[in-house]
């Protein structure tokens, strides 16, 4: 590694780099912790398909179901910041009894084991059609409540008409508000899948992600953040504060000013950038050897060497600009890391908007490095500031 003292520097290899990278994406997927949600309602009523629409893909199909008791299932994402517990096939009454009994005993269980594990929110399902909430259901709830589980009535399958909610359902929700049943706030209404026959668009799928942040714990959010797909704005937040915080470190690196053959010794900082990165965005990680690769391509061909290249390429314009003379400073090493770490959201979010088998062929093909020097380079903070940076030290 790095001998500043020399003046003089290795690269990391690129296999250095890449199993550097797997191991901090492990990390920091470890530390997104982890989001359970407990969704019941009878069969039906669209459990399945409202975690689909929230979640991006079939928990129930692609977790490992791990049977909690007659009728309740806990599944894990592979990927395991994602816990759903799915009553399936459930009907109120003696099928609900059994349930209640398997989460009377889940949740005594949970209170000796760490906040993570617990259940921190819970989606009670009511088809808005149903026009009824029986006294199975209330009393389903009160249990729900009495275990002190943070519980949000969600009615399903709800049409609206130009943002305008039937207004059946919304008697129906004032309804259920008016019972006074101790729930975290109003019922939020939903169609979780657009109706082709009547042109009922998707509807509430925010308002209800919303409130569940409102009831998870803190411990559970980052969890959730990564795990919902339908809200972009906060994963980009939480990626936001990362390239900060990294950016923060390589200034703090650069304020004793690296020689430029040194570029190197930002690589590691970079590295634990873009994993967290990745983790934010809930990019699966089961696909993180071909991201390790991908992601280490950028940093060993690409990015550091774009930066460099920027620095001393752009040093010949420089009349009188020596080399030898200059060195990065902590504002290129800043402008640079910020760069990398918002080239590769840009890589991530494309990686998003992919189905799952364009995403693996993606991140296995050379197109991550191709596509981050692309927007690398589209950076309006990247060549301008370096540019009048560099210059301002010649
Ligand atoms: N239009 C529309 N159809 C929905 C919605 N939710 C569910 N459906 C349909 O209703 C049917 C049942 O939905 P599921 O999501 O499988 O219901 P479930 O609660 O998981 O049922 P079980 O697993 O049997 O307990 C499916 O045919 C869905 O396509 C919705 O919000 N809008
Ligand atoms: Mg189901």
């Amino acid at each position: 590694m790095a001998d500043k003292g020399k003046g003089e520097v290795s690269d990391f290899s690129r296999p250095q780099v890449e199993s550097m990278f797997e191991q901090r994406l492990s990390e920091a997927f470890a530390a997104l912790g982890m989001f359970n949600l407990l969704v019941v309602g009878k069969t039906g009523v669209g459990k399945s398909t409202l975690v689909n629409a929230m979640f991006g893909s079939d928990v129930a199909q692609t977790g490992i179901g791990e049977p909690v008791t007659k009728g309740l299932t806990h599944y894990v994402l592979p990927d395991s910041f994602l816990g759903l517990y799915d009553a399936e096939g459930f009907e109120t009454g003696v099928a609900g009894d059994e349930i209640l009994e398997g989460l009377r005993s889940l949740v005594s269980l949970n209170s000796t084991k760490p906040a993570e594990q617990h259940i921190h929110a819970v989606w009670y399902l009511v088809r808005w059609s149903d026009r009824r909430f029986e006294q199975a259901q209330m009393s389903f709830v009160n249990t729900l409540i009495e275990l002190n589980l943070p519980v949000i009535i969600v009615l399903t399958q709800v049409p609206t008409k130009d943002g305008q909610i039937h207004p059946d359902a919304r008697e129906f929700a004032d309804f259920i508000d008016g019972l006074g049943l101790g729930v975290a706030g109003p019922a939020v209404i939903t169609n979780a899948l657009e109706d082709q026959f009547s042109s009922s668009p998707v509807y509430g799928l925010q308002a209800l992600l919303n409130s569940t942040f409102a009831i998870v714990p803190l411990v559970a959010e980052k969890a959730l953040t990564a795990a919902q797909i339908i809200d972009l704005g906060r994963k980009k937040k939480a990626v936001d504060a990362i390239i900060k915080q990294a950016c923060t470190f390589a200034v703090g690196v650069g304020a004793t000013p690296i020689p430029f053959a040194d570029a190197a010794l930002l690589i590691p900082n970079q590295i634990t950038m873009i994993a967290r990165i990745t983790a934010a965005y809930g990019l699966p990680p089961s696909r993180s050897r071909a991201m390790s690769v991908a992601g280490s391509i950028v940093l060993t061909g690409g990015a550091t060497m774009a930066g460099r290249y920027a620095v001393t390429g752009l040093l010949k314009f420089i009349p009188g600009g020596a080399i030898a003379g200059s060195a990065i400073s902590a504002t290129v090493a800043g402008t640079l890391t910020k760069a990398v770490g918002l080239a590769w959201s840009q890589v991530c979010e494309l990686a998003l908007g992919l189905d799952e088998k364009q995403r693996d062929q993606f991140w296995a093909s050379g197109k991550v490095a191709e596509q981050f020097l692309v927007f690398f380079k589209q950076n309006p903070g990247t060549r301008t500031s370096l540019i009048r940076r560099v210059t301002k030290r010649a």
